[in-house]
């Protein structure tokens, strides 16, 4: 099922399981406005909330970008005042809230803002005419929508600091190298190995891939002792879960589980 075309975010339901997302600018190389931020957020909250969705793509419109990042010509009339406002800049604390996986399948510019939505993705899987970069310095600005804080976690802080100082972009190889992206493919399998990705995720039982996503994501965020505990606490919690006695017997028995996500 497709959205009327002049929709700013598509969404469509390929294989079961399986959402996806597609940034619908492809004249501005999938520039991110305000406007298409706030479609964004409702999609992804609303494949979050439905049950049959177990695993989303986010994917740009057309070959030639991800996202190239904010739209520049909208955000060069902003002042402070208008930001503090608006606050356009809450919608990625959202963003990141959303419990289900998020994989990004990136062909072309990821850059600024489009480089910013990719790291907010759980798993980038990047074409190998892919290009990653933090340009704003050359704007007068710098990254503003986690750019200086998950680029650094990513690739280290050396790197990333070389990128967003001289705002060079890196290929997919170079950003497959620093930890970036988890694989690069021919440009034109990008979606379909994001899919396929996305589909194998979409197969394991549901509460145990939440539950994995929001420890890794804990990683990040906590002291080592602190994210032991969580990961020990949701493990724990799991067992209350009818997938552990499903998963365990099904080994035992020797049979595919059936999830039921309970
Ligand atoms: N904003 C607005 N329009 C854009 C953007 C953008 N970021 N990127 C490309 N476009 C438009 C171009 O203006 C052009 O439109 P038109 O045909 O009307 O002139 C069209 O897309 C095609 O682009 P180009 O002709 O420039 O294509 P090229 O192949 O020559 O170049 C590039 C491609 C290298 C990607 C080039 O377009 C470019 O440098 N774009 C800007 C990249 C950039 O600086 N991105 C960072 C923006 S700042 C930012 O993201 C801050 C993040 C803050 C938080 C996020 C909040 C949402």
């Amino acid at each position: 099922m497709t959205e009327p075309a002049d929709d700013l975010v598509l969404v469509e339901r390929p294989v079961e399981g399986v959402a996806v997302a597609i940034l619908n600018r492809p004249r501005v190389l999938n520039a991110i406005n305000f406007a298409l931020m706030a479609e964004l957020l409702a999609a992804l909250e609303s494949l979050d909330q439905d049950p049959s969705v177990r695993a989303i793509v986010l994917r740009g419109s057309g070959e030639r970008a991800f996202a190239a990042g904010a739209d520049i010509r909208e955000m060069s009339g902003a002042t402070p005042v208008s930001l503090f406002r608006d606050n356009p800049f809450g919608r990625w604390d959202a963003i990141r809230r959303i419990r289900k996986p998020i994989i990004a399948a990136v062909r072309g510019f990821a850059l600024g803002g489009g480089c910013e939505l990719a790291m907010t993705c759980d798993i980038i899987v990047a074409g190998d005419d892919a290009q990653f970069g933090q340009p704003e310095i050359k704007l007068g600005i710098i990254p503003g929508a986690g750019g200086t804080q998950r680029l650094t976690r990513a690739i280290g802080k050396a790197r990333a600091m070389e990128l967003i100082l001289t705002g060079r972009s890196i290929s997919a190889r170079e950003a497959e190298m620093m930890g970036l992206v988890s694989s690069v493919v021919p440009s034109a399998e990008t979606f379909a190995a994001a899919l396929d990705l996305a589909a194998r995720v979409a197969s394991m039982p549901p509460l145990a891939v939440m539950a994995a996503k929001e420890a890794v994501d804990r990683a990040h965020e906590l002291a080592l002792t602190a994210g032991l505990e969580f990961e020990r606490r949701e493990f724990y919690g799991l067992f209350a879960s009818a997938d552990q006695k499903e998963g365990m017997a099904a080994f035992i028995e020797k049979r595919r589980p059936d999830w039921t996500g309970e």
